[in-house]
């Protein structure tokens, strides 16, 4: 969408922080034993005590609140009994909208100690989001994005996953512009332009540059890599993008 009121600014916001609380809550309490079905289930307490829902099943009746994916599973993962281990990394995306208005966030990161090179992709993936989002000016070619991602991916020994993209968000959790592509591409080009909402999702991987789908209709996987994701929705603004995902504390400063 294009935010053309103040009261569109206002909706997103209120998604966004609500978005970015339970992403907050479900980090937390990710700890050795409990399972992804049970994270999961506060997730859905959390949407509902904020009068909001989930969009993956609002939207594509997804089975779960949100989207968690474990080791193997890069995105979409089904929230169910597997049980969360020391070392295990873990990605939560929490999308949901209120009142019309969508947001979408999600983090990668490994549960307690574990693998250094897992943790430093983790961390990578926040600086390759962060490169991304300074080319997110209005008059500016969406594939810059994409490219400085790339760009910072390769600079830190990592690559992307192609065939996972960030979207264009607002009215519904997936709109226009489409494809966010997170490394350099020109087919589809388009200028970005003041207003517009996008969400940046940068997945940076070991190794692989291609995800398939498992089996289930919905878990996208690799064979042999660690991929890891990290999202918020923005809003861009002449002085730069405007992120609606922040926790709440940020958010207000
Ligand atoms: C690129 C894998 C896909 N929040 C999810 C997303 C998509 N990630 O937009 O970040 C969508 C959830 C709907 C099932
Ligand atoms: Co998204
Ligand atoms: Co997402």
């Amino acid at each position: 969408m294009i935010v053309r009121t103040a009261e569109d600014v206002t909706g997103l916001k209120e998604i966004g922080r609500i978005c970015a609380a339970i992403r907050d809550e479900l980090m937390q309490r990710t700890k050795p034993g409990i399972t992804t079905k049970e994270l999961d289930t506060i997730a859905g307490e959390l949407f509902a005590k904020a009068g909001a829902m989930s969009a993956p099943k609002g939207e594509y009746d997804f089975p779960g609140f949100t989207c968690i994916s474990v080791n193997e599973e890069v995105a979409h993962g089904i929230p169910g009994d597997r049980v969360i281990q020391e070392g295990d990394l873990v990605n939560i995306d929490v999308s949901g909208s209120k009142n019309g208005y969508f947001a979408d966030t999600g983090i990668s990161f490994v549960v307690g100690d574990g693998d250094e090179v897992l943790k430093n992709m983790c961390k990578i993936a926040k600086v390759a989001f962060e490169e991304g989002i300074k080319k997110a000016v209005p008059g500016a070619k969406k594939s810059r994005i994409g490219k400085a991602i790339y760009q910072t991916a390769r600079k830190h020994g990592f690559t992307v996953i192609k065939n996972l993209t960030g979207h264009g968000i607002g009215r519904s959790i997936h709109e226009e512009p489409e494809h966010i592509f997170n490394y350099y591409e020109t087919d589809g080009d388009e200028l970005l332009k003041e207003g517009m909402v996008i969400a940046v999702e940068p997945f940076i991987s070991t190794l692989e540059e291609e995800v398939f789908e498992k089996g289930d209709g919905w878990t996208y996987i690799t064979e042999k890599s660690f991929v890891a994701q990290y999202e918020h929705t923005m809003i861009i603004t002449k002085d730069g993008p405007m992120i609606i995902t922040l926790d709440g504390e940020v958010q207000d400063k």
